[in-house]
């Protein structure tokens, strides 16, 4: 989240789209209530009218897979209706930069596209640049070239007629979406954007958020109390994982992992050049990846052997989580450990996932329960366990409330958690049993004189001595020390890459001062002004609540409006105040060089509308999903052109002429994911005890199927028996004047627990995003009939 939970009261507006939080963040609508209360309105636009719809003031329906248009006809709508907050366009986004000649886009495709390897040359979309690598701009916003009339140009095609027919939205709803949403622009009232995995599970996930990003810049929203555009994070922990560089591709603090595929990572040296931009906060990167350096492998880290770096596996594969599967179904992969995961039910296309475990010699699962992954050996229809080999391992972990530790939220507040009871029978705490593995196997490899092993045996590993490690030593390493002092670290402000400090992660570098203690235990519950509660826990990076909070005051350093001042520059006192921690040094004048930049993390202290970084293009433009049942309206292409294709059995593609429906899955309120907490749970199953599938009252008429019969739900992938739930809550959609019906079925059901059922992603595709990967679990195609 750029913004907050509490921080939700302040909005005039949140469009919710892509999510369902009534049921899947209530707290967020303790917030979104207040905002109510104050006269804020809430829009929901959702495939399906949901929990979250009926309490909102206007809903908008759209087949699913269709974002894009949606949110493009917007850009257009607020563009031609003056909506747009001109000033904060031109100081604080790149509206004004010249593109290079060379940059186009024609029927779909922007220049530089390599159809046999189906990626871009991104250096066709350059930023013109001065001899000294600035760049060239003009803030009347008028030349050609600049960001602002190629984005104009691009969304002109995003028409209310041809988005209406894409999405299958009424017209008249999607104008007063337009309308209520658009009226934030105006100076002097903020609107949000929450979403969550309707928008991301697509195989244009990443530009669904990036259009979301440039309607919310366009309307001066980002920055502001109430404003932004907020991720939902789903698990308790997932903001705090991703943080810690769960993520395949990232070391921990967004650092780019080391690629053996690109020649300069060969080096740590060469990896830094690459990865360091001349200009913005992160030109700083070296600092951080040096004392991360010296947090993972203490003094094996020294300047002669560039403090470890050739330690770092340097990966010449994509493992997102598809292409594990994939390695693992083709036999690339020896053993696994499945920790706190449950495949079988939610990955993409789980029966073959599940058949993937199969070819695995040793599996580890560490879970609180036997799950259909753990368990997936045994005997079920089509199972044969005498020809499976893989040996499992289950290690009982114990739940949250049986250990201590801290856990980051969609606010981004570290927050420390305290043990409630002691562990049930022989569970361990997740990190028990970490800490364990590795003193054994340091143990084991010690006099190895294998180089594999080197990087290992050259971990630090000094969590103290008993069975169970130092869990304040760990919070210590994480904010790091200033290592001739031994002094733990103040902020991340004060790292240096000569290999003096240390830090485990530095975006929380602060969290732990010498002089204070560890803040995410801090609860304080006095409000600090603004609903910001500065003194309860630690939010990254710095304890700032609000990003980007430099872009609520106009380029002098005043609030764009009172009713929405966040810090303001006091030139009596020569820093910036107010509310909320600043966006960069207090003490930076809005006249000194970077005074302006309130998005301080980019090159140019800009936000981008233009964004030459996305592997599918510099503006989100429309693709149909990878299965869709009609010919994408905006250009022939048809799905998304930089998607890496999983050809082969993995994957088998449907058509409309056999799966003429449009597909989605989605979770409930009374089960949680994969279900193995929720179904173990006789309350829970209870209330929702049986798989089944939504569909429209026509739907269920052409079919010939009533409310409670039994169906069978086909794909290109598989198929499953659920009940059929006739429902309100769809109505086909018309588009280009043909009627076309979307279904969508919780994924909330296996075979294991109390209440059981079949598992909808024996239908969903194992394809994903261009730039993440996320499988597309929110639009495919499949068919239904009465069993
Ligand atoms: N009770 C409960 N709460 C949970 C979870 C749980 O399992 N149970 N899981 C947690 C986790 S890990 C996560 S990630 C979050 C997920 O939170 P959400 O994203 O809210 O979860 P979903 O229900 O999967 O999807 C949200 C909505 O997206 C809609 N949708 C489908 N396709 C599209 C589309 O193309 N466009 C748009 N605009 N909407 C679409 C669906 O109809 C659905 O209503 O929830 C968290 N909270
Ligand atoms: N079709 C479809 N599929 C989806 C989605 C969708 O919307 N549609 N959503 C996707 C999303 S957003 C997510 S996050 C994934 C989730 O996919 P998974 O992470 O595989 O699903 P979970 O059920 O959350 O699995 C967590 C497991 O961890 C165990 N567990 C709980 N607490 C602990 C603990 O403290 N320690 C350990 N070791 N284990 C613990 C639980 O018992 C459970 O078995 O599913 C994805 N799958
Ligand atoms: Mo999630």
């Amino acid at each position: 989240m750029t913004n907050h939970w509490n921080d939700l009261q302040w909005t005039d507006c949140a469009l919710i789209m892509g999510a369902n939080p009534a049921e899947n963040h209530p707290i967020s609508f303790r917030w979104l209530t207040k905002a109510k209360e104050k006269g804020g309105k809430i829009i929901s636009v959702d495939p399906r009218y949901t929990r979250t719809s009926a309490v909102s003031d206007m809903y908008a329906p759209l087949r699913s897979g269709t974002d894009i248009p949606f949110v493009g006809g917007m850009i257009k709508y607020a563009i031609e209706n003056n909506l747009i907050h001109k000033e904060y366009v031109v100081k604080y986004t790149n509206a004004s930069f010249i593109v290079k000649e060379g940059y186009d886009f024609n029927d779909g495709l922007f220049s530089g596209y390599d159809e046999a390897k189906r990626v871009y040359d991104k250096t066709k979309w350059a930023i013109e640049t001065t001899p000294d690598g600035k760049p060239v701009k003009d803030e009347t916003l008028q030349h050609p070239r600049s960001v602002f009339q190629l984005m104009k140009k691009h969304y002109s095609r995003y028409d209310v007629d041809t988005v209406t027919a894409v999405t299958g939205t009424p017209k008249e709803d999607y104008l007063s979406v337009c309308k209520t949403f658009c009226e934030t622009g105006k100076v002097g009232k903020s609107g949000t954007i929450l979403y969550a995995m309707g928008t991301t599970q697509h195989t244009v996930g990443s530009q669904n958020v990036r259009i979301f990003a440039i309607l919310q810049l366009l309307l001066g929203n980002i920055g502001l109390p109430g404003g932004g555009i907020n991720a939902m994070r789903g698990e308790s922990n997932v903001q705090g994982s991703t943080d810690f560089g769960l993520l395949w591709d990232n070391l921990t603090g967004y650092l780019a992992a080391p690629k053996a595929t690109v020649p300069e990572h060969a080096t740590l040296d060469g990896y830094l050049k690459k990865e360091t931009p001349p200009s913005g906060y992160w030109s700083n990167k070296p600092k951080f990846v040096v004392s991360l350096l010296k947090s993972w492998y203490g003094t094996s880290a020294t300047k002669d052997n560039e403090f470890g770096y050739q330690f770092l596996p340097k990966g010449n594969k994509n493992y997102s989580h598809i292409n594990l599967f994939k390695a693992m179904f083709n036999n690339e992969l020896e053993g696994a450990f499945l920790w706190g995961t449950n495949p079988v039910v939610g990955g993409p296309n789980a029966g073959k996932e599940k058949e993937a475990l199969g070819n695995l010699k040793w599996l580890v699962a560490v879970d609180l329960w036997e799950t259909e992954t753990s368990a997936f050996w045994q005997k079920e229809a089509g199972n044969d366990p005498s020809r499976i080999n893989t040996e499992v391992f289950l290690l009982p972990a114990c739940s949250s409330f049986e250990k201590e530790g801290s856990i980051s939220n969609s606010s981004r507040w570290m927050q420390y958690r305290w043990k409630a009871i002691e562990p049930k029978g022989e569970s361990r705490p997740d990190l028990d049993i970490v800490h364990e593995l590795a003193v054994k196997l340091k143990k084991l490899y010690a006099n190895s004189p294998e180089s594999a092993d080197k990087p290992f045996l050259a971990l630090d590993w000094n969590y103290g001595t008993g069975e169970a490690p130092d869990l304040d030593q760990i919070a210590k390493e994480i904010n790091g020390y200033d290592l001739k002092t031994g002094k733990l670290l103040k902020t991340f402000g004060d790292l240096k890459e000569d290999g003096t400090t240390s830090s485990g992660n530095w975006i929380y570098s602060g969290f732990y001062p010498e002089e204070g203690k560890n803040l995410s235990q801090r609860r304080d519950n006095k409000d600090t002004g603004g609903g910001n509660f500065l003194n309860w826990s630690f939010a990254w990076p710095a304890n700032r609540r609000i990003l980007y909070n430099r872009a609520s005051a106009d380029p002098s350093g005043k609030p764009w409006s009172q009713d929405k001042a966040v810090i303001w520059w006091d030139d009596a006192q020569k820093k910036w105040v107010g509310n909320d921690v600043p966006d960069f040094k207090a003490v930076t004048a809005p006249t000194e060089p970077g005074g302006t930049g309130a998005f301080m993390m980019n090159k140019d202290g800009v936000a981008l509308l233009f964004a030459p970084t996305m592997n599918d293009g510099p503006f989100p433009e429309h693709y149909e999903p990878f299965e869709s049942p009609v010919p994408n309206a905006f250009s022939s292409v048809e799905y998304n052109p930089a998607i890496v294709i999983n050809d082969g059995e993995f994957n088998k593609r449907g058509f409309k002429v056999d799966y003429p429906i449009v597909a989605t899955t989605y979770r409930v309120e009374a089960h949680w994911q994969s279900g193995s907490m929720t179904r173990n749970q006789e309350w829970l199953s209870e209330i929702a005890r049986y798989m089944y599938v939504e569909i429209s009252e026509e739907l269920a008429k052409e079919k010939g199927i009533n409310n409670k019969d039994k169906v069978i739900v086909t794909s290109a992938r598989g198929k499953i028996e659920a009940y059929a739930l006739v429902t309100k809550r769809y109505k086909p959609f018309t588009l280009k004047g043909k009627k076309v019906h979307q279904i969508g079925m919780p994924w909330n059901f296996g075979y294991k627990g109390y209440a059981t059922g079949a598992t909808a992603n024996r239908l969903t595709p194992h394809i994903g995003d261009a730039n993440t990967m996320i499988p597309e679990y929110k639009a495919f195609l499949c068919d239904i009939r009465r069993a």
